[in-house]
């Protein structure tokens, strides 16, 4: 009885644990939703034995009523996605830059709710899809919500809101037929992108493998736009927001992304739930790259415009803080499904640009929360309450659960003592930024945003040779897939301005030749009445060339921590060898599983019993990061004959992944395709075989720590 008498404000200071709203069933009776305890949950009530059901039967009809409802609109973009809690710790006051209280002191561990999502997909669709990836961060700050609704790429594809329906409409499947899910390779998309030539730094991005991560635990997250932080004096810097990940960046190959899709498609979602489980919780550092205001305009492109990035060798990344994810979501609907994310859950000490992308996000977000969650009381579903005690006049709405108990609910009022107050700025109330504006309203776009192309040739420029590689076979696979010519004709076009030799790479693919004078500008891109002159893109010198911190071949290569490493064994296996190798492994943080050709136990040599944690069945070496074949006369026998367990060894090489062998092992891997690659060439990249007085162990997890073998592609290509 005392816990129904806990005021609304209690209810609210509790929210941040979710446990008011905490229900488990162990050791409960069963009840309706009314509370009333059920004798039958089995059978239905009926006239007679065999008769039939009854209308007044309010139990069933009960169940099945919230059956029928249970689902809400999935997210137009970004509807598959997963979340963790975790904190935030600053690791000195920031107080230079901003009054922000979670950015200020040291002591303070702020909870946040992440969400990782893919954009194009529905909610059932897979992890591995070639996209962008969603980075959203909720900040339970004790000055109200801050929400960093984040990508894992730095720029986006239009520059201004208005385009984006637009955007999602081209790349979503297509109306008529529904196809393909999560997906960009197809007309609509292309046709899109052929005509907006500003989506083409963003273009290289996706194309690259960034859009296609290992894990969302080794992604850099980023804000996008330019956004700004204030101190307690009103001083304004911009700034640009990033996460790094303590596991360095990493991705799979496509092939691999589309052989997972049907593996597992919850690849990404499972790796998370995963790593958290095991105690190894993900973390990110977070950078802030500030600009002073005077400076706003000494860089060759513009700091509102969201298609570009400020090279890190311009402006260092100030690395301010940690963000560690340390527990799942109890419940994937009441918290991953149901929260909601707005770029403009701000606190004192940050504010906005005029980005004009980011501006329109500042109107979409509410709006699309109120059909999807369809109140506007979302605010009070417990993943979205703010820590803070919530006091205002806003009132009723569906499904409202706060109780206020005042007689007043406007302001001004007497009868209430004038409550809620507001806030001094000096007493955490929030202030918009001062701005001077003195300006015609116009709806056009800025000169300083026409370089469509440069940073596009940066980042092609900044890729190693393989990452160049595989962004080249992006763009063949996604233009191959294009049924109408004319968008892969203007396709080129436009990657012709971004590299030539890429161009052309592609365009031998496609069975085309590159066009000498790309169509530019394009009409149906510019408004009605627009000037083409106007529309022409200016090539604005970068003043970089190349910029390292854009490729993945410079992240950490440093660890092998949840790494997941297969080890083939079957009956005879050498248990020493297995054990030997796993400790090793796991020492250094590695995930180890034993794969067999049937679950329970297998024998070593010795005839002791050892565990299998998978059947080689349900099990591919796409789901590993690197796979060991021990030896032992029996196992490599029963190997042999594995069709799977050839394949794995051959796949994994396919995907550059290390390989190590035991020294006996000899036999088996002369059946592999890898292995008649070896006869040739006596050794290759990322492949530890076992010599009689070395364990291999110190060489396989310096491999693995490389994460891939990207050479094996240009030199020792198998198929597989
Ligand atoms: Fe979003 N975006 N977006 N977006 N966005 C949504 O909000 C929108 C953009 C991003 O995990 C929606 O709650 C517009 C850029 C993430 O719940 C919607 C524009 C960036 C998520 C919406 C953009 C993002 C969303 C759909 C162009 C990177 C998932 C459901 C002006 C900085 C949040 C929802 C989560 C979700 C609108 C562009 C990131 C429809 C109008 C740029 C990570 O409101």
């Amino acid at each position: 009885m005392a816990n129904k008498k806990k005021s609304a404000a209690d209810t609210n200071a509790k929210q941040n644990d979710l446990s008011v709203n905490k229900e488990s069933g162990i050791n409960e009776f069963m009840t309706t939703d009314q509370g009333l305890k059920i004798n039958d949950d089995q059978n239905s009530l009926k006239s007679g034995e065999r008769g039939a059901t009854l209308l007044e039967d309010f139990i069933l009809r009960e169940k099945i009523t919230h059956f029928d409802h249970e689902r809400i609109p999935e997210r137009i973009v970004h509807a598959r996605g997963a979340a963790a809690h975790g904190y935030f710790e600053v690791y000195e006051p920031m107080a230079k830059y901003t009054k922000a209280g979670f950015l200020n002191d040291p002591k303070r561990k702020t909870p946040v709710f992440v969400r990782f999502s893919t954009v194009a997909g529905s909610r059932g669709s897979t992890d591995l899809a070639r996209d962008v990836r969603g980075f959203s961060v909720k900040f339970y700050t004790e000055e109200g919500n801050y929400d960093l609704v984040g990508n894992n790429m730095p720029v986006f594809f239009i520059q201004d809101a208005i385009k984006f329906p637009d955007l999602v409409h081209a790349v979503k499947p297509e109306p008529h037929n529904e196809i393909p899910q999560a997906a960009s390779a197809h007309d609509t998309f292309w046709d899109f992108i052929s005509l907006m030539p500003e989506s083409m730094h963003m273009i290289m991005w996706a194309m690259s493998d960034r859009a296609i991560p290992r894990s969302y635990r080794m992604m850099e997250g980023f804000g996008v736009h330019t956004f700004r932080l204030i101190n307690d004096q009103g001083k304004s810097v911009f700034v640009k927001f990033h996460w790094k990940p303590l596991l360095g960046v990493h991705s799979v190959t496509w092939d691999e992304a589309t052989i997972i899709s049907g593996k597992d498609p919850d690849f990404h979602r499972r790796d998370l739930f995963d790593a958290i489980e095991a105690g190894a919780f993900p973390e990110w550092e977070f950078g802030i790259q500030v600009i002073e205001e005077k400076d706003e305009h000494k860089f060759p492109f513009d700091l509102l415009d969201p298609t570009k990035l400020i090279p890190e060798e311009l402006v260092p990344v100030q690395r301010i803080g940690k963000m560690v994810l340390n527990r799942n979501p109890d419940n994937y609907f009441a918290e991953t499904e149901q929260v909601a994310f707005h770029p403009g859950h701000l606190v004192p000490g940050i504010d906005f640009s005029n980005d004009p992308l980011l501006q329109g996000r500042l109107f979409s977000y509410t709006d699309t929360q109120l059909s999807r969650l369809g109140s506007a009381n979302f605010h009070e579903i417990p993943i979205n309450r703010s820590i803070n005690t919530v006091h205002n006049n806003q009132r009723d709405g569906h499904m409202r659960q706060q109780i206020n108990t005042d007689r007043t609910s406007y302001s001004p009022n007497s009868l209430g003592g004038g409550c809620p107050f507001q806030a001094k700025a000096t007493e955490g109330g929030f202030t918009s930024h001062v701005e001077r504006i003195d300006a015609k309203k116009i709806r056009v776009r800025s000169q300083s945003f026409f370089d469509h192309f440069s940073q596009a040739t940066l980042f092609y420029n900044s890729q190693s040779e393989a990452e160049k590689n595989h962004l080249t076979d992006a763009l063949r696979f996604e233009l191959s897939k294009v049924e109408t010519v004319a968008i892969r004709v203007r396709m080129l076009g436009l990657l012709s301005q971004v590299d030539k030799t890429l161009a052309k790479n592609v365009a031998i693919e496609l069975g085309l030749t590159v066009p000498n004078k790309p169509e530019q500008p394009i009409n149906h891109s510019i408004p009605a009445d627009g000037n083409p002159a106007k529309f022409q893109p200016k090539l604005v010198d970068q003043g970089i060339e190349s910029s390292p911190a854009l490729s993945m071949a410079n992240t950490n290569k440093d660890s092998i921590q949840t790494r997941k490493i297969a080890i083939l064994a079957a009956d005879g296996v050498n248990g020493t060898s297995i054990q030997q190798i796993k400790k090793a492994l796991m020492d250094k943080g590695a995930v180890v599983e034993i794969i067999a050709p049937r679950l329970g136990e297998i024998k070593n040599e010795k005839g002791e019993a050892i565990k299998v944690d998978k059947n080689l069945r349900t099990v591919s070496s796409v789901l590993y990061d690197a796979v060991y074949v021990p030896g032992g006369k029996g196992n490599i026998a029963a190997l042999m004959n594995e069709a799977d367990a050839i394949h794995f060894v051959d796949q994994a090489y396919k995907h550059c992944k290390a390989i190590a062998v035991d020294i006996d092992a000899e036999n088996f891997i002369a059946k592999t395709t890898v292995g008649q690659l070896l006869e040739e060439r006596k050794e290759l990249p990322g492949f530890v075989y076992a010599t009689k007085n070395k364990s291999l162990a110190a060489d396989f997890i310096k491999a693995i720590a490389q994460h891939r073998f990207w050479e094996r592609e240009t030199q020792a290509k198998i198929p597989a």
